[in-house]
């Protein structure tokens, strides 16, 4: 089962609003086929790994990291594939959360009179599919929201330089977070003031998110580099923008969505529109105010700070959650399940807002 987890999750950022999934297959104590989800609309794990195992599939025991499907989507059931090979038992990780299965697929293979066992490292696989376990129940996508910060919380000087912050081994990562993401966010102002290409770039080619610009009054400038490239850009805007301005941005192949009538982009109705467009996750790369206005919607389900070892004082210098907040410390927003990893000489504080 760890290497059925190990092949669907690196898949991860791949497979759009599906699912990471992974499968082995094991006859007399040898692997006789593996296979991972790449793609959505592409072969099922248990497919792929039932084809490479071919007649020794049968008698056979499969490791799957998602209960296997049951029903007919952009591919046929898996379970009937299961079934008509002969497996004899079938080991899953966790329950498929999707409504269309979500034990139906257990079931059909029990009723078949095959073997199944579930829970098997079900925490890591649970976790491995945070973003689908939430799209797929609610339609609207998970949001990380990530930062590079000061220890004194800021993300940037009193003159607004914030280059760089972080380290490089931190960049890095942040770089593997965008090809793991469906989309990234950041406020026009980010726009405006650095001109960020928004893409991913490592040392391997990755995949580009989706670029959402919330920009309630069309501030963005027609030449910024992240609307006259080629990866995919989205402009959140209201019913009040300026119709020949948002005519002119869709001329450079934008898409201008509305989201309510102003004059805030209205940010719960816009994760409902990114949904049905089918952006399951989103890396949030603030500024501070729309970092703070997503947090306030409750918005937010994963927090991931990375902390460099600087103070920069200065009293008007950017906060990176600039909100009002509690009056008392008892409601301040808390952290759970909290983690720490270090990246060069930066930390990455990693935690999920309590209560969502
Ligand atoms: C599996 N194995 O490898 C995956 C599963 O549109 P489709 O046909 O790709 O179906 C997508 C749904 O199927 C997805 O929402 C999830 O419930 C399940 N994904 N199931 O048995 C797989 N990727
Ligand atoms: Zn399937």
């Amino acid at each position: 089962m760890q290497l059925a987890l190990n092949l669907a999750g690196s898949a991860t950022g791949q497979t759009g609003v599906n699912p990471v999934v992974g499968c082995v297959v094991v006859h007399g104590g040898r692997i006789v086929g593996m296979g991972a989800h790449l793609k959505r609309g592409e072969g099922h794990a248990e497919v792929l790994a039932l084809n490479m195992a071919g007649d020794q599939a049968r008698e056979a025991t499969a490791y799957v990291t998602l209960e296997p499907c049951s029903h007919y989507g952009r591919t046929p059931p898996c379970c009937d594939r299961l079934i008509a090979e002969g497996v004899s038992r079938v080991v899953v990780a966790t329950v498929d959360p999707n409504p269309l299965v979500s034990g139906r697929g257990i079931e059909r293979l029990r009723e078949a009179g095959i073997q199944v066992e579930v829970g098997v490292l079900e925490p890591q696989a649970i976790a491995q599919n945070e973003a689908f376990n939430k799209s797929i129940l609610t339609g609207t996508p998970f949001v990380t929201l990530k930062t590079a910060i000061t220890l004194d919380g800021r993300i940037a000087t009193r003159t607004g330089h914030s280059r760089w912050i972080t380290g490089p081994e931190s960049r890095a990562a942040v770089h593997t977070l965008r090809h793991r993401h469906n989309a990234i966010m950041v406020g026009v102002d980010t726009v405006l003031s650095d001109d960020p290409e928004l893409t991913t770039r490592l040392t391997v080619p990755g995949i580009n998110p989706t670029r959402i610009i919330v920009d309630s009054k069309l501030r963005v400038s027609e030449t910024a580099r992240v609307l006259n490239d080629a990866a995919a850009t989205f402009v959140l805007t209201t019913g009040r923008a300026d119709q020949e301005k948002s005519e002119r941005l869709q001329e450079l192949g934008v898409e201008v969505i509305e989201c309510g009538e102003g004059p805030r982009v209205d940010l719960v109705k816009a994760m409902s529109i990114l949904g049905e467009r089918g952006i399951g996750s989103i890396l949030l790369e603030g500024g501070g105010v729309l970092n703070g206005a997503m947090l306030e919607a409750g918005l937010i389900d994963k927090v991931m700070l990375f902390y460099a070892p600087v103070i920069v004082g200065g009293e008007g210098s950017p906060a990176a959650f600039a909100f009002s907040g509690p009056e008392e410390m008892s409601s301040a927003l808390r952290l759970k399940n909290v983690t720490m990893q270090t990246y060069g000489e930066d930390w990455c504080i990693t935690g999920y807002p309590a209560g969502r």
